[in-house]
């Protein structure tokens, strides 16, 4: 959508005096039963926040459910693409409405539960001394619950392989549960983001890292989907491998605006 009708389009939302706006991006893909709970827990834990769902066409209505639910709370925005594109672009689409419509933080959450809104508050708060908040299985009082040994230890040696290769400064490289200050994106080339699964979380998290920004890591407990089926396959698993290796030897460059490149690469990273 161009910048200017995106623009537009957010301007209706704009009657609100707020310190700081926050809006809170949820990709979604057949979710119809989490999205009013969903909805309604955000605005339990962060009442001033706005939410854009980026919906890819979903069969089962949650493009319309959640066209409901903007007129009703006024605070919902969003984003329709005309069939299923994968989670990296519904994220690219959801951060370039964000900067253009000009949300000070970015958050970005699954639609399942699985991160649950009682972090939000957390990931806010450490993003006022980081520029890039994880919400990490990985960190003590961190972890994952009811998943078995095998789907555990690839997990954590998945991340355990990025972190040693690409040296972030991160202990969960794969949650797509985070907040961005608005200069963390900023710094960012989005057209260069290309992955799809989890490897869209670490391409983001490479580029950051080699912007020199600032990571805080908060431990978030991460229980299965109830509702709905996971979209995730061995492709997306395979895809994050591939990723990581070509991110190291250099033959995909990290996604940097111009400017931002050649910074400090010194890891920071803060538990809170
Ligand atoms: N817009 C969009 N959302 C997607 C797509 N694939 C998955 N999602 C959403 O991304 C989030 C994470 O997907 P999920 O299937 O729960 O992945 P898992 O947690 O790794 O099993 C959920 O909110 C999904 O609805 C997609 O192709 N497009
Ligand atoms: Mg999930």
């Amino acid at each position: 959508m161009p910048a200017e009708q995106t623009r537009r389009r957010c301007n209706r939302f704009d009657q609100e005096e707020q310190l700081i706006k926050v809006i809170v991006v949820i990709p979604t893909y057949n979710e119809v039963e989490n999205l009013v709970p969903l909805v309604t827990a955000i605005q339990d834990s962060l009442p001033e926040s706005h939410v854009l769902v980026v919906d890819d066409n979903s069969p089962d209505g949650t493009g319309e459910l959640a066209e409901t639910l903007a007129k009703e709370t006024g605070k919902v925005h969003v984003l329709h693409r005309p069939g299923k594109q994968g989670l990296g672009t519904a994220y690219v689409a959801g951060f370039r409405y964000a900067l253009t419509c000009g949300y000070q933080r970015v958050i970005q959450m699954d639609a399942d539960f699985s991160h649950s809104p009682e972090y939000l508050l957390r990931l806010l708060q450490a993003a006022e001394r980081a520029d890039v908040v994880i919400g990490s299985r990985n960190v003590p009082g961190g972890r994952v619950e009811h998943w078995p040994l095998l789907r555990r230890l690839i997990s954590k040696g998945g991340s355990l392989y990025t972190r040693l290769l690409l040296g972030l400064p991160v202990s969960d490289c794969t949650s797509g549960f985070k907040c961005f200050r608005r200069e963390a994106l900023e710094a960012l080339d989005l057209d260069r983001l290309q992955s799809n699964g989890y490897a869209f979380q670490v391409e983001v998290n490479y580029a950051c890292t080699v912007a020199g920004l600032r990571f805080a890591e908060v431990p978030i407990v991460f229980p299965d989907r109830v509702r709905g089926a996971s979209k995730m396959s061995l492709g997306i698993a395979r895809e994050a491998t591939t990723v990581v290796l070509r991110l190291f030897l250099g033959l995909t460059p990290p996604a940097l605006a111009s400017g931002s490149r050649g910074a400090r690469m010194r890891p920071r990273r803060r538990v809170v």
